[in-house]
């Protein structure tokens, strides 16, 4: 038969990645009766410059926007793309390219997106985080401790007076942060504006009584020039933070909101639900690593990671690496399903660990993610028998027990609430 497709033109095993090569490192299995070559053929081609069909004509660029599938190790391909095919400073045509078409073509059983290693040619056209881990400490005033912050439960129900109040309470019980949910942005029963007004007066009292710096990460998630409205808004009211949902609002407008923050002097706290839907089946899809690679590069100065022994799925392992890719400045090239990354003077961004949390598993939380982190205890202190103020102070406790190294029990004796937070909870690990 006649030869109509050119994909294996698009795997070469000779090939050596350049050094403003961007490379993916993909998990794929073939359909039935598709080989090897064939399947990462595709990968290559349908990511980058080829089409199902060999064609009369080509661009004479062709050999310098074509992508390489250069090496296969078990069901693990890398590819290389040269740097030519990627607009500068354009996250969403990367995607549409690397994370498109790829994974609903036939000959592809699975395909799964695991890592990608950008070069400092494609990295230097993004911002990064503007305030970083430092920046957000010198900001809130903390120093070595994790930051403290808590969402009001139930996730949506209270008016803006209530919630306030309960924002009150939370600072009052230590915590730094209130952090509105990820479906509470302006609805009828709580109104932004309200809201912000309303906690914006509860933050001074707050602070005049603690001596202590407190903030909040108000949702401001929505269309575009409405979050630039909201952000503007935190920004008079003198607030230091915007909370976006940046999977459901898309890198569009996040690269836009952090230009906008930028301006404003903003941190951007990232929320990311839904990255479930596309990173939990570990055979396709794609990663959160990969997700929280291009929101470090972005510009997020905050990002959920997950909380290891919380609520929601995710193994130690792959929070961790999660979280070093978003703390330190090299990543070295350590095993067959991990890339290199250089992140030069990008800043790391702060990960989040929550879901789940509550006073009795805070020891285990830092235990495996350390102490730089923000930790987000909600349930966890308002489900307090006192209320959330107690709850807050229990958690509080519970993490300066942890850092003293003294157990839990100990430490409840002389204190009452982490007491009552233990009799409640114990160590259990919600589901
Ligand atoms: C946690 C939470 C957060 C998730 C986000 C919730 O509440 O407010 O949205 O933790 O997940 O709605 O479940 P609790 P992740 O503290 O009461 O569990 O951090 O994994 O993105
Ligand atoms: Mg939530």
């Amino acid at each position: 038969m006649k030869k109509v497709d050119w994909y294996q033109d698009f795997v070469d095993f000779a090939y050596r990645p350049k050094e403003d090569d961007v490379v993916c490192l993909f998990r794929f299995e073939p359909s039935q009766g598709v080989s090897n070559l064939e399947a990462v053929g595709r990968i290559a081609s349908e990511s980058s410059a080829g089409t199902w069909t060999t064609l009369s004509n080509l661009p004479r660029n062709i050999e310098r926007v074509k992508a390489r599938s250069f090496e296969i190790k078990g069901r693990f391909v890398r590819v290389a793309y040269p740097i030519d095919l990627w607009e500068p400073g354009n996250m969403p045509q990367l995607l549409s390219g690397v994370a498109g078409n790829i994974f609903g073509m036939r000959a592809l059983k699975n395909l799964r997106l695991v890592d990608i290693s950008l070069p400092v040619a494609y990295t230097k056209n993004f911002l990064g985080p503007q305030f970083g881990i430092d920046g957000i400490r010198r900001m809130l005033k903390v120093k070595r401790r994790p930051v403290t912050g808590a969402v009001a439960k139930p996730k949506v129900g209270w008016d803006a007076e209530e919630h306030a109040k309960i924002a009150y309470e939370t600072w009052s019980g230590g915590f730094d942060l209130v952090k509105d949910d990820e479906n509470l942005t302006s609805l009828k029963f709580n109104k932004f504006e309200q809201r912000v007004k309303l906690c914006y007066r509860m933050r001074e009292r707050a602070e005049r009584e603690s001596g202590n710096r407190k903030s909040a990460l108000f949702n401001i998630t929505g269309e575009t020039n409405q979050m630039i409205k909201r952000a503007k808004l935190l920004h008079d009211y003198g607030f230091e933070y915007v909370m976006i949902d940046v999977v459901v609002t898309g890198f569009s407008s996040l690269q836009t909101m952090r230009n906008v923050c930028q301006d404003l002097g903003l941190a951007i706290h990232a929320h990311r639900a839904m990255h479930a839907a596309f990173d939990r089946n570990p055979l396709h899809g794609i990663t959160m690593l990969f997700l929280a690679k291009m929101c470090r590069l972005v510009g997020v100065d905050q990002l959920h990671v997950g909380a290891v022994v919380g609520k929601l799925a995710g193994t130690p392992k792959q929070v961790l690496e999660i979280k070093n890719q978003m703390v330190l400045k090299t990543i070295k090239n350590l095993s067959p399903v991990h890339l290199q990354q250089q992140w030069n003077s990008i800043k790391p961004v702060f990960p989040v660990s929550s879901g789940g949390i509550h006073p009795g598993i805070i020891p285990e939380v830092l235990r495996i993610m350390g102490n730089e982190i923000v930790m987000l205890v909600s349930g966890g202190i308002h489900g307090h028998p006192d209320g959330t103020r107690s709850g807050a102070l229990a958690a509080m406790q519970s993490i300066m027990a942890s850092m003293d190294g003294i157990p839990l029990r100990e430490y409840a004796m002389t204190h009452a609430e982490l007491r009552a937070a233990l009799e409640k909870w114990g160590r259990i690990r919600p589901e």
